[in-house]
């Protein structure tokens, strides 16, 4: 198993989200990889390596040009609002939504953080951009790494900030470059004919959902807490099934909030047979680890033990297995919970 650790991911490190009301301290910390980076040094279970850079052309294989542009100059004009802007992070508070256009880009530095997001728990700062593209350089890298003759069975894009909640063309739920979903494209490009992307995070996969909705090349499923209770609310319902070409590639599995091993582990089974059945060569895990019991912000309640099977069980696909780190906000159990899913997957074979 390789694994390529985003050596940039603390850059991005936000001060504050918005939570009922008020600015509370960020969830999405440094410290969640740092506990993962001193667990894999108590329990090597792979290779660390370094990633080389990301093309541009090769975001754009998931994300909108003017997007991307916009995230690598967000900071810079920020500051250039005004330089007290240094020390506050960017949050949007204007969306354009049903009815407002989204094809003029407003001039306006709030309206267009508005434009590219959808919710005010997602900060921008300044090291936002240089840590994401190090993340992103880290999915593709892993996607490269388990394709061809001899290539491990797994790689890890060990990376934050996370991806699966980032669109085409927009940042949110703590994310901003889909890794997931790059790294599905990039063994696409590879030339996998068929990527199963399975999202097993707390939260539904939006981002990962809407990029290949409409495609029947890559099948896109999730397991989460159910929507009408748990972010990111408007999008993860069963009856998201695809469209046009895409009809039936995805696969949505809401659980309610309160679910335990035993039946989050028989959805499990489910969205693996799916896998098998689409006859995919390939699979992409979205890893959040926020479905552990003592989560403070998610509703499922798998203990750490747990993680060691859910590896066990994703190797049983026999596909080549590109992770990337998504969620998990119980930091000092966050080192012990990702790693047991790679020992896991590990202990099957020849990863
Ligand atoms: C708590 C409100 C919840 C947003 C939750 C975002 C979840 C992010 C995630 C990711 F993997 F992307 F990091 N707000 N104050 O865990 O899905
Ligand atoms: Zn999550």
């Amino acid at each position: 198993m390789l694994i390529f650790a985003n050596p940039r991911h603390a850059l991005h490190e936000g001060r504050h989200e918005m939570f009922r009301g008020r600015l509370v301290p960020c969830h999405e910390t440094a410290a969640r990889l740092d506990h993962v980076l001193a667990e894999l040094g108590r329990r090597p279970v792979g290779e660390l390596r370094e990633a080389p850079t990301v093309a541009r052309t090769t975001l754009e294989r998931v994300h909108e040009p003017r997007y991307l542009n916009f995230l690598a100059g967000a900071w810079a004009e920020w500051v250039a609002l005004d330089p007290a802007n240094a020390e506050v992070d960017a949050l949007p508070s204007t969306w354009p939504v049903r009815g407002f256009r989204h094809d003029v880009e407003p001039l306006n530095f709030a309206a267009r953080m508005g434009l590219y997001s959808y919710d005010a728990g997602t900060p921008l700062t300044a090291g936002t951009w240089p840590a994401a593209e190090a993340g992103a350089a880290c999915a593709v890298a892993a996607a490269h790494a388990v394709t061809g003759a001899n290539a491990p069975r797994a790689a890890v894009a060990l990376t934050r900030p996370p991806g699966h909640h980032a669109g085409a063309d927009f940042f949110g739920g703590y994310c901003f470059l889909n890794n997931a979903a790059l790294a599905a494209q990039a063994l696409r490009d590879g030339g996998a004919k068929r990527v199963a992307v399975l999202d097993v995070d707390y939260h539904h996969g939006n981002g990962t959902q809407s990029l290949f909705y409409a495609r029947a090349d890559v099948l896109t499923i999730s397991i989460h807490g159910d929507p009408r209770t748990e972010y990111p609310f408007y999008l993860g319902h069963a009856d998201e099934r695809g469209e046009g070409d895409g009809f039936g590639y995805n696969l949505n599995l809401p659980l309610p909030a309160g679910t335990g091993f035993v039946e989050w582990r028989t959805a499990l089974m489910e969205a693996l047979q799916r896998v098998k059945d689409f006859g995919a060569d390939a699979l992409v895990i979205a890893l959040g680890v926020d479905t552990y019991e003592g989560d403070p912000i998610s509703r499922f309640t798998l203990g750490s033990g747990d993680y060691l099977r859910v590896g066990l069980d994703l190797a049983s696909a026999g596909l080549p297995t590109v992770f990337t780190l998504e969620g998990g906000y119980a930091v000092a159990a966050m080192g012990v919970n990702v790693v047991n899913v790679l020992e896991g997957f590990a202990s099957a074979g020849t990863a």
